[in-house]
């Protein structure tokens, strides 16, 4: 087994990134490996990144390898494992003098950024390498990303598993259950308010869901909402988005990932379709995911889906292929 890891973090000076990357090094997410980290950011920024490094190398973490921090992200790549993408330009912040307000300019700037970034991961990251894009939108700057990368061998996904965990916690505290009693929560479509939380496939204490809520007026105008609506719930009472949480879910995909999903469970991430649930082929849309023995990741098939689940998680898709549609130009 390979006893060291290189793992590529961009917006690295952000707030998720700041609870995100000694989680990285904690020897919980990547067992024994030495994990070498390389940290980017932009120019106006990267600089703050030595106080950072200098923070971790204070906290003695015994599996710390080399960490290196540059605003050059092809010089970053280069043979890295996994690329944690959290870096984007937010709304409603002031950009080439144009204040980003609307979701299209959104796209366009950071799907110019995942152009870019995804074609350097192709080149020069491993072949093998796994990449979770956190920033967002994040489904479609994956979707620019493995474009620009053309290399199938690589996996890009985008991050769901903040919405699973929400999820989870919700449906654990209206079946008096605790949060690891549920498991399987999937989250179908987009990382967007229109994504789809399945409370019905979801496991609670070994039972469906299904079975286990009899009460479809809360799930369709509370549970589903709840979700949808977190992270505008967390900003309105934080005064800021979620960033540990955010961090601890990307840390829950790379585990997820790097270890064997249990026989008949799942993990919650997006990652091209292959047609798999009538989606349209290529959009990165939310599945349930199983790591295999040999690390190969693949979409969970056996899931059933009831009619109310269909129309849900086809509102998802019309997004994600219009959101393709608006970034058409960035494809080659
Ligand atoms: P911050 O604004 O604190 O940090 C973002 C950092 O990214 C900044 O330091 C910025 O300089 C940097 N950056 C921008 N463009 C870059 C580039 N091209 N290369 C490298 N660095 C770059 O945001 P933070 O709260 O950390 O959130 C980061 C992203 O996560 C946002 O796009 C946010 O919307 C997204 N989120 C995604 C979630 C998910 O579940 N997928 C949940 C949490 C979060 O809202």
């Amino acid at each position: 087994m390979d006893k060291s890891i290189k793992v590529v973090v961009t917006g690295a000076a952000g707030q998720i990134a700041y609870s995100l990357i000694p989680r990285l090094i904690d020897g919980n997410t990547f067992g024994d490996k030495i994990v070498d980290l390389a940290l980017v950011e932009i120019p106006q920024v990267v600089d703050k990144l030595k106080g950072l490094v200098m923070e971790l190398e204070d906290s003695y973490f015994p599996q710390m390898g080399k960490v290196t921090y540059t605003d050059n992200f092809e010089e970053a790549s280069k043979d890295a494992d996994w690329f944690l993408l959290v870096g984007s330009i937010p709304r409603g912040i002031v950009y080439n003098g144009k204040k980003i307000e609307e979701r299209s300019d959104l796209l366009s700037i950071n799907g110019g950024i995942f152009v870019e970034q995804g074609k350097a991961i192709g080149s020069y990251g491993k072949d093998n390498a796994k990449i979770l894009v956190v920033g967002n939108p994040a489904n479609t700057n994956a979707f620019i990303g493995k474009n620009a990368a053309n290399n199938d061998n690589q996996l890009w996904m985008a991050m769901t598993m903040l919405d699973s965990n929400r999820a989870k916690s919700i449906l654990a505290k209206k079946t008096n259950n605790n949060v690891s009693d549920v498991k399987n929560m999937i989250i179908w479509g987009n990382h967007s308010p229109t994504m789809y939380p399945d409370s019905e496939n979801a496991l609670i204490s070994g039972d469906l869901g299904s079975s286990v809520i009899n009460d479809m007026n809360w799930i369709e105008s509370e549970f589903i909402p709840n979700v949808q609506q977190r992270g505008k719930a967390v900003i309105d009472a934080r005064g800021a988005s979620s960033a540990t949480s955010a961090a601890k879910a990307a840390i829950d995909t790379v585990i997820a990932c790097e270890n064997p999903t249990e026989p008949g469970n799942c993990f919650s991430a997006a990652i091209a379709s292959d047609g798999a649930y009538d989606v349209p082929e290529g959009i990165i849309c939310g599945y349930p995911l199983m790591t295999l023995d040999d690390g190969t990741i693949e979409i969970k098939r056996d899931i059933s889906l009831s009619d109310f689940a269909k129309t849900k998680f086809k509102v998802s898709i019309d997004e994600l292929l219009s959101e393709r549609d608006a970034v058409k130009h960035l494809m080659k």
